[in-house]
């Protein structure tokens, strides 16, 4: 099954956080990487007082279930020794299950597709390079993008 990651860091070094987590994702078992965004520098969402996030998103291939695939994104966080403090707030690293191409999920510590994606400009706009018509695996984003005010985003070259 296909699975959209997202992946956001504003501490450190954010352009190599976002790199290095690709990497590590490219050496799980029963994973392959099969696309990835490029990187957007995005105004933080739902916390202000706090850095410019780099955002991408990406496509990864697996036999995990939904629920295994979260816990390798805990650990490749927990690998860059990520601590959790302030809702919202600054992270050296944050990879979150975006959409799962046949498998919706609701359970106590996982929800696919993501409830807030579609209400982001940070996952949509790397979303929507991935796939230009505005669909994936079924989801229409689209039309998701233009009722969004603010949440300034751009390419980092
Ligand atoms: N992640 C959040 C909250 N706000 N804002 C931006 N720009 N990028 C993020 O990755 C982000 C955020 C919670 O995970
Ligand atoms: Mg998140
Ligand atoms: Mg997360």
């Amino acid at each position: 099954m296909k699975f959209i990651i997202g992946a956001g860091t504003n501490i450190g070094n954010r352009k190599e956080n976002i790199e290095n987590a690709v990497e590590a994702f490219k050496l799980v078992p029963k994973c392959e990487v099969l696309r990835v965004s490029k990187i957007y520098e995005t105004e933080p969402v739902g916390y202000d007082e706090q850095d410019n996030f780099y955002n991408i998103c990406f496509e990864v291939e697996s036999s995990l279930t939904p629920n295994e695939m979260l816990g390798v994104c805990l650990g490749i966080e927990a690998g860059f020794g990520r601590v959790r403090e302030i809702k919202n707030g600054p992270r050296i690293l944050d990879l979150d299950i975006i959409l799962a191409e046949s498998s919706a999920v609701n359970t106590a510590n996982l929800t696919v597709p993501h409830p807030r994606f579609f209400e982001r400009r940070f996952v949509l706009i790397p979303l929507l390079e991935l796939f230009p018509d505005g669909k994936a695996y079924g989801i229409n984003f689209s039309r998701n993008l233009l009722g969004i005010k603010g949440q300034a985003v751009k390419e980092v070259y």
